[in-house]
């Protein structure tokens, strides 16, 4: 079948789209489109139309794929314009997801009806554009700027049952049979038969008038989104573009639309987000466990009722899958409950799940004292203190009351795997998890494979994360894995311009500015500065830049370990305001400084941010040398879904792409030169990707 072909049934034409896997708007169902409706204006036997699309689901959007082509006519603008202009009414029939560029030919048509249960959205924002066929100036035309701004600023899709109560679509489908996409073909057959013909030039968007909401609204949204997408482009341009929709006539609206889009479609925060969205899939895909089948998992135990092991908990019963929660100790084990249960409470608050959905998912949560109550469970995720003796007391215990086809996965942030796995009977069972806190929250884990791994535990693990709608990131065995060993490296640089004359303050600021989510002193007072600084005391000193560590130790052996004891890198009491230095702090940073010889300087914002990431990116190329990771990609997802990197600059990896990869090579080549080729010798990596200019 052509990807567009019509199909007359007595004065119907039923125009059906087929373009697998989820009916992307390509340029050629573009032009197919056109011609379709040129056909149906010359067809006198017709006299009304029915848009389809086979497959799991409506049109996804324009096909992104394409932006880095040189555009092919007709663009979308055009076709969602002869849509609407045909003079025989066509009613829009959605399932599944009616998304960006869909929603935008949905909108153009004279109708529009869904199938219960699918979702309409225009989520172009999130890959930094705005909608550029027309849904910027029909959305507010239909429902006004308030709600077009709520749909087109988040990107969020909306379900067809509150697209029927706000008018966006005109008739729902309900599921009734096993054939619901029979059942909504005959539907809409009826609901296009029903139609008062005379009515359908009132139907066209463009032709109405939007009204101009409260004034100060937009500046509203602008503010908000200033501050929730800090130096984020794409949200600012929606809210221009929707303000154009209800200030200007349709077509100068439609011109601001376009001028807009294509100032968004070729930036650099556009291919970051859509550099992303990408690899997200393509990690999915290139897991490197080739074809293992996978092996269903069915239940879950969590060892260690913390806030990490609470959260890995939470995260498999919000999925449906019921979890053991085990902790040797009877008040831990109560006290892990008590959070699970407060935390429900608060998302019940927060309005992100009814009552009953939060008691259904605390009770797939049961707790146990006893090894003996995991002899059927599937998958056992240990998620005990951080120190090797420990966890091999665990898996020893593990290895003695689970079935022989279990997996036991460890959450380690840096620990050796193949140490754990050493003391199992099952080492090709065993592997890490490594969930970032909070883990119900937060979508990355590192899905670590040790030396003796197998594919079917690898796979069996990836699907069922898959299942918990995560990121999964696979990964070797080294230090830290990908994520902390990287960051390692990051506040090595933190630490070493402390030294050098840079404040924390100073630094924080710099970074965030930059996009991150917090600034690197911030978070190490967050997380508690006496973990790193016990993490240290057991790994060999040439493993690490000693003196750039020299401040953090020196707090904390004064007592400063972060929030969790009033103060770190900076104070927090009463009399203190965030990231405001703290005179002692600067003191003892000087003294270190004089004591290790280092002539403090000033040093300027850019060369705090050059500095960091340069860190990040080498020593990612360092991973990508060792085979840690699988690809830059892969990193980049690592990055921007666990330590807060700015998602619209894509990734360290995309930003050494961004800043040119042979400019990156030279100056990690004068950092070898000014700070010594210790930690700055350019990786095997970076070198090939700045001869080819990528990675
Ligand atoms: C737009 O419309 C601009 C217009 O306003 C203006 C133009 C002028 N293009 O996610 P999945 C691929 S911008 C190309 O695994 P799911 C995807 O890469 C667009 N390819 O499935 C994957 O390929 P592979 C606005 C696309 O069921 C395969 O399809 N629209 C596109 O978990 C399956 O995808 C969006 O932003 C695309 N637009 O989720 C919607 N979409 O198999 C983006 C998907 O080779 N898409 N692919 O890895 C989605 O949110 C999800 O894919 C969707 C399905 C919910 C549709």
């Amino acid at each position: 079948m052509a990807v567009v072909e019509i199909e007359i049934r007595a004065n119907v034409a039923v125009i059906q789209v087929d373009n697998p896997p989820v009916n992307a708007i390509s340029s050629q169902i573009r032009s197919g489109l056109v011609e379709a409706i040129e056909q149906i204006e010359d067809n006198n036997a017709v006299d009304r139309a029915i848009l389809i699309c086979r497959g799991r689901t409506f049109m996804a959007g324009a096909d992104v794929r394409e932006f880095s082509q040189q555009p092919q006519p007709p663009h979308l603008p055009e076709v969602t314009a002869a849509i609407e202009a045909s003079h025989k009414p066509v009613t829009a029939v959605i399932h599944g997801q009616s998304l960006g560029g869909g929603l935008e030919i949905a909108l153009a048509c004279h109708y529009r009806i869904a199938l219960a249960g699918s979702r309409l959205g225009l989520p172009e924002v999130k890959l930094g554009l705005l909608p550029g066929a027309g849904g910027t100036q029909r959305l507010p035309r239909l429902l006004g700027a308030e709600a077009a701004l709520s749909m087109i600023v988040s990107g969020d899709p909306v379900s067809a049952e509150k697209a029927l109560e706000s008018g966006l679509i005109d008739g729902l489908c309900q599921l009734s049979t096993e054939n619901p996409l029979a059942d909504l073909f005959e539907y809409a057959l009826d609901f296009a038969q029903h139609l008062d013909l005379s009515e359908t030039s009132h139907r066209r968007l463009s032709l109405r008038s939007a009204t101009a909401p409260n004034a100060g609204l937009y500046d509203q949204w602008r503010e908000r989104y200033t501050k929730r997408q800090r130096g984020v482009d794409a949200p600012q341009a929606c809210i221009d573009a929707i303000e154009a929709a209800t200030s200007l006539p349709f077509d100068q609206g439609i011109a601001r639309e376009r001028e807009l889009f294509l100032s968004l479609r070729g930036s650099d925060q556009s291919q970051a987000l859509q550099h992303l969205f990408f690899a997200e899939r393509r990690a999915l895909r290139n897991t490197g466990v080739g074809t293992a089948q996978a092996r269903p998992i069915n239940c879950v135990a969590i060892i260690g009722a913390g806030t990490m092991g609470t959260g890995i908990a939470m995260s498999f019963a919000n999925a449906g899958i019921p979890v053991t929660l085990l902790e040797i100790d009877p008040q831990a084990l109560a006290r892990g409950m008590d959070r699970i249960a407060s935390q429900y409470a608060a998302t019940v608050k927060r309005g992100k799940c009814s009552q009953d959905e939060a008691e259904q998912r605390r009770e797939l949560i049961q707790g146990t004292t006893d090894y003996a109550q995991l002899a059927r469970i599937d998958l056992v995720i240990e998620a005990v203190f951080e120190k090797l003796e420990v966890k091999q007391q665990v898996f020893e215990q593990l290895d003695r009351h689970c079935k022989p086809d279990a997996i036991l996965a460890t959450n380690t942030s840096y620990l050796d795997i193949n140490q754990i796995a050493a003391v199992t009977s099952r080492p090709q069972q065993v592997l890490g998890l490594h969930f970032f806190s909070p883990a119900n929250i937060m979508k990355l884990v590192e899905v670590i494979k040790a030396d003796r791994t197998s594919d079917v535990a690898m796979s069996s693990v990836l699907q069922q994360l898959k299942r918990l709608g995560k990121v999964s990131v696979t990964a070797g065995v080294c230090h830290g894995f990908i994520g902390n060993r990287m960051y390692q490296s990051y506040q090595r640089e933190v630490g070493l311009l402390m030294l050098e004359g840079a404040k924390p303050s100073q630094i924080d600021n710099a970074l965030y500015q930059f996009g991150m989510a917090m600034g690197p002193l911030a978070v190490a007072d967050l997380s508690g500065l006496d973990i790193g600084y016990l993490m240290r005391r057991s790994l060999d000193e040439s493993k690490y830049e000693q003196r750039a560590f020299l401040i953090h130790d020196r707090l904390v052996e004064s007592d400063r370990k972060g929030r969790k004891s009033g103060a770190g890198f900076y104070r927090y009491d009463a009399s203190s305001t965030a990231n405001q230095d703290d005179p002692e702090v600067l003191e003892l940073i000087k003294t270190i400084a004089t004591e290790q010889g280092v002539e403090q300087r000033s040093i300027d914002t850019e060369e705090i941010v050059q500095r960091c990431m340069l860190a990040l990116i080498n020593e990612a190329g360092h991973i990508l040398d060792e085979g840690i990771a699988a690809s830059a990609a892969d990193i980049d997802l690592v990055y921007c879904h666990g330590y807060g990197f700015p998602k619209h600059r894509g990734g360290p990896m995309q930003l050494a792409s961004c800043w040119g990869l042979a400019q990156v090579e030279k100056q990690i080549d004068e950092l070898a030169r000014t700070q010594g080729p210790r930690w700055w010798n350019a990786s095997k990596s970076l070198r090939d990707a700045a001869q080819k200019n990528s990675w």
